[in-house]
């Protein structure tokens, strides 16, 4: 299995949090998200969007969306729940994070940290808010659970974590989200965590 990887990349630890945590060794392949020439040469063939994460199995086929990945990643496994119900709350949470979360953290960690020619303050303020109105709901949900779903670690949490634990950088200030803090060092604490820049297992 190869991994289509950027080490700055939240939604490629997801991935690389997964495997992890479901004790599966991969191939990872660097890849510049800020520099994209060769983009569609490197990856036209595996994901139309042209975006990392991708994954490669043996068999030659290819799933992008880190989102997905993680999901067929820990389909059956501790990590994913088999009950209906609990299996559609984490599909809850994934989707927000892709469209409530990710848009207005993700991006703004990118502009603020990496982009060569990040837009306007008053629009990078803008996203940051809507950014805070995603961390309001998480700590809201949190405030009486210890996890996202069924009150266990679960890819909605890896989900959720990537971005989470890193918004700092992107001028977030998480002291305003005890929950959140509290959920952070939890996921952190589970056996099997890697950090973010953790050097690639051999
Ligand atoms: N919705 C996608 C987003 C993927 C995405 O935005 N990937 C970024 C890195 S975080 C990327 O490939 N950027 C470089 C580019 O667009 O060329 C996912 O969850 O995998």
């Amino acid at each position: 299995v190869l991994l289509y990887d950027s080490r700055a990349s939240g939604n490629c630890y997801k991935v690389r949090l997964a495997l992890a945590h479901l004790r599966l060794v991969c191939e990872l392949h660097e890849v510049d998200v800020v520099d994209r020439s060769g983009r569609a040469e490197l990856l036209g063939h595996l994901n139309p969007a042209l975006r990392v994460p991708v994954l490669v199995l043996d068999d030659g086929r290819a799933l992008a969306e880190s989102n997905a990945i993680i999901s067929y990643l820990a389909d059956g496994s501790h990590l994913a729940p088999s009950e209906p119900f609990a299996r559609a709350q984490v599909l809850q949470w994934l989707f927000f994070e892709q469209y409530s979360h990710e848009p207005n953290i993700a991006v703004v960690i990118f502009w603020v940290a990496y982009a060569t020619d990040p837009p306007p303050h008053a629009e990078i303020e803008a996203r940051r808010a809507l950014g805070h109105v995603a961390l309001e709901a998480i700590e809201r949900h949190l405030s009486s659970r210890s996890f996202l779903v069924a009150e266990k670690f679960t890819i909605a949490d890896i989900a959720l974590y990537a971005y989470t634990h890193c918004a700092q950088r992107g001028g977030f200030d998480l002291d305003r989200y005890p929950a959140i803090g509290r959920w952070l060092q939890r996921i952190a604490a589970q056996e099997g965590h890697v950090p973010m820049d953790a050097p690639q297992p051999k």
